[in-house]
C-alpha cells in the first residue's frame, strides 16, 4: 500500500532579503495570496515566518496572530508557525509564538552552525518549547538538522512524554551549512534513526539550495513527505530565479504523483499529524 505525500510549503523564512529575492512574499497579503496558489496546487501545511513593515523578519505578536486568523480565513491550510525565527531572535519571544495559537510550531532539536551564524537551541529551552505546546494542545514539527538531534528527540519524549495529539512528526532540514548534507546516504542514516522513535512517527525532508531535489527524490522513495519553499530554495534550476512558492509545491506534487504517492489533502493531513478535524 502506498502512503500518500505530506506536502509543507515554507514560503518565506528568515533569511533572504526581499531586496534580493523579490518574489519572496512579506507582506500579509502577499503571504495569504501565496498559501492560496500552494493549497490549490497541493500544500497541506504552510511553515510560516512573519515580516514587519520594512520586510525585516520579526515575531511581533500582533502581527502573529493576525496571521495565523488571515490563513484561517482564506485557506483551509494547517499552520505551523516557526518558533526558530532568525537566528538573532532572542528565546521569550521565540516562546511567545505560541501565544498566537497556531495548529502547529516548530521544535528544533538542538543547536547548529547556521553558515557563518549559530542557530541557538539549549536543551532547557527546547523542553520549554515542548511542554508550552503539550499545555496549549499545539501540534509540534521537530526540526531536525543533524542526526544527533533524533537523538535529542528521543531522550525528550522519554521523559517528557508526547507531544499533544499524541502522534510524532520530524521534518530533516538537509544542506544547511554547519548541519547534515542533502544527501541520500545522510536521508538514509536519518531514517534508520527513527526506529528508536514511537511507532508510526512521520517525516518529512527539505534540501537547501541545490540539495532539493536529491533530498526529494530521497525522501519520495524513502516512504517520507516533502517540504518546498523560498525559505529554503530561491533557484528553480540552474540560472533561473524560483517564480513563486505555488511552482515548487506543483513541481514536488508533480513528483509525488508520479510516485503515485499524490499529494494528501488538508483534512487527510489533519488525522496524519494528530490535529483536531
Ligand atoms: N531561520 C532559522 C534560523 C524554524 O523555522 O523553526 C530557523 C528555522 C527553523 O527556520
Ligand atoms: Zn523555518
Amino acid at each position: 500500500m502506498t502512503t500518500p505525500t505530506l506536502i509543507t510549503v515554507a514560503p518565506t523564512g528568515a533569511e533572504s532579503a526581499k531586496a534580493d529575492v523579490p518574489a519572496l512574499p512579506v507582506t500579509l497579503d502577499e503571504l495569504v495570496e501565496t498559501a492560496k496558489e500552494c493549497e490549490a496546487v497541493g500544500a497541506s501545511v504552510v511553515h510560516v515566518h512573519i515580516r514587519d513593515a520594512a520586510a525585516q523578519p520579526t515575531l511581533d505578536l500582533g502581527r502573529l496572530r493576525d496571521t495565523v486568523a488571515a490563513l484561517r480565513a482564506n485557506t483551509s491550510l494547517i499552520v505551523q508557525l516557526s518558533t526558530g525565527g532568525s537566528v538573532h531572535d532572542p528565546e521569550a519571544d521565540r516562546l511567545a509564538v505560541l501565544e498566537a495559537a497556531p495548529d502547529m510550531a516548530s521544535c528544533t532539536m538542538g543547536t547548529v552552525n547556521f553558515g557563518e551564524d549559530v542557530f541557538l537551541n539549549r536543551w532547557e529551552f527546547i523542553v520549554d518549547l515542548h511542554t508550552r505546546m503539550q499545555e496549549r494542545g499545539i501540534v509540534p514539527e521537530y526540526e531536525i538538522f543533524d542526526l544527533g538531534h533524533l537523538w535529542a528527540l528521543q531522550r525528550l519524549l522519554d521523559k517528557y512524554g508526547l507531544p499533544a495529539g499524541g502522534h510524532v512528526h520530524v521534518d530533516f532540514v538537509m544542506g544547511v551549512p554547519g548541519g547534515m548534507p542533502g544527501t541520500t546516504a545522510a536521508l538514509v542514516a536519518c531514517t534508520t534513526a527513527l526506529a528508536d522513535l514511537p511507532a508510526g512517527t512521520t517525516f518529512s525532508a527539505t534540501g537547501i539550495g541545490r540539495a532539493t531535489l536529491p533530498v526529494l527524490l530521497a525522501s519520495l522513495s524513502a516512504g517520507g513527505h516533502l517540504r518546498v519553499g523560498m525559505e529554503d530554495t530561491v533557484t528553480y534550476e540552474r540560472g533561473r530565479p524560483v517564480e513563486s512558492n505555488a511552482q515548487l509545491v506543483a513541481r514536488a506534487a508533480g513528483f509525488a504523483r508520479l510516485a503515485q504517492r499524490p499529494a494528501l489533502t488538508p483534512v487527510e493531513a489533519r488525522t496524519m499529524l494528530g490535529l483536531p478535524a
